[in-house]
């Protein structure tokens, strides 16, 4: 069984975009391959970080791991930093990527566009998201589009270390959805939806309120001609909520484009919400039953163990080819 590894930040309140582009595939993949998920708490330090709040939001995305459908008795599901080996992998990387490289990615660009100095930890975190992947001779790794370039530079390193060490690494592929693998922002359509976004109503939550998602979805910038149309180009804001739907009932684009024709946005917008609030409905009721349970603890406790299981031996032969320890 080919095996796929994942992880997600514990920061922030998990999105729709995070479940379409990341999460869902999580589930599908599990029936036959081999997954470990993972929560990289590790990651989320590149910013500051209330301690407290660390700790909650790790057991909160572990719930709505579980609760979105990952099955702990198919797949590995384990916190990050329990597993040393990953900020191990990582200096031992850093010592094989150059700072031209890591200095083109753009989402660390993005990230730093004012400032005139970085956390030498926002600069080096695609190294470290390199390590998480190739310390489980990872084959295929399910992300959102935005993390290509990170994928990418995951693949040129490993192929860098296997051409000067011998073969070392098994070389990583990404998988992208189509529907779901960038949805963006509800107040503005060009950029990603995002959990940083201080506007509430620019995404919607997992755990969100029916409330909520109507408020967000019936505010979502639209445009003045009001035809329900797929058009990235000219109609960004229209082209997303129909990804969305689309993603959500697996109902394709064009077929939603005829079902809404001659109808405005209200009518559309009124179905989305129902779609995104019933799809989410049965996320949050298995999230409060698992969230303050036992069971979460030792479902991480023990993939934690696994997880070290696994990624004990690729260190040892990383620690060979490179002449470390004895
Ligand atoms: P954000 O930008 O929302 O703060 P993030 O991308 O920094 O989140 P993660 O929480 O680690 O960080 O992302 C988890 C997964 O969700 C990744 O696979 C990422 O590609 C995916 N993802 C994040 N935002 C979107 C989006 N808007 N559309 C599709 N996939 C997304
Ligand atoms: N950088 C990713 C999160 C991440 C990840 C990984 C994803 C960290 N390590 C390993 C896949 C595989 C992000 O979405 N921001």
């Amino acid at each position: 069984m080919k095996r796929v590894f994942s992880g997600v930040q514990p920061t922030g309140n998990i999105h729709i975009g995070n479940y379409l582009g990341a999460l869902k595939q999580f589930v599908e993949l599990q029936d036959d391959h081999d997954c470990i998920y993972c929560i990289v708490d590790l990651h989320s330090i590149t910013v500051p970080q209330d301690p407290k709040a660390l700790q909650k939001s790790i057991l909160d995305v572990a719930a709505l791991y579980l609760a979105v459908g990952v099955d702990p008795k198919k797949s590995t599901v384990f916190v990050q930093s329990q597993v040393s080996g990953h900020a191990e992998l990582a200096w031992i990387l850093m010592c094989n990527s150059y700072t031209g490289e890591l200095s083109r990615m753009t989402q660390f660009k993005q990230k730093n566009r004012d400032r005139e100095s970085a956390p030498a930890g926002l600069f080096t975190y695609p190294i470290l998201m390199a390590a998480d992947i190739l310390l489980y001779d990872t084959d295929v790794v399910p992300v959102g589009n935005d993390q290509k370039q990170h994928i990418e530079l995951t693949r040129d390193i490993a192929l860098r270390v296997n051409n000067t060490c011998g073969k070392t690494f098994v070389v990583p592929e990404g998988r992208f959805l189509k529907a779901g693998a960038r949805v963006m922002s509800l107040d503005d359509p060009t950029s990603k939806m995002s959990k940083s976004n201080e506007n509430a109503h620019s995404r919607i939550s997992l755990l969100d309120d029916a409330n909520k998602i109507k408020k967000s979805i019936m505010k979502a910038t639209t445009d003045s001609e009001g035809v329900v149309r797929f058009d990235v180009e000219n109609k960004p804001g229209v082209s997303n909520l129909l990804s969305i739907y689309s993603a959500f009932s697996g109902t394709p684009i064009e077929e939603l484009e005829k079902t809404y024709a001659g109808s405005g946005y209200g009518d559309f917008k009124k179905d989305l919400v129902e779609v995104v609030v019933s799809n989410l409905a049965p996320i949050q009721e298995r999230y409060k039953e698992i969230r303050e349970s036992q069971e979460l603890l030792d479902i991480l406790k023990e993939g934690a163990e696994k997880a070290n299981a696994i990624a004990r031996p690729v260190l040892e032969r990383v620690h060979k080819r490179f002449g470390l320890g004895l």
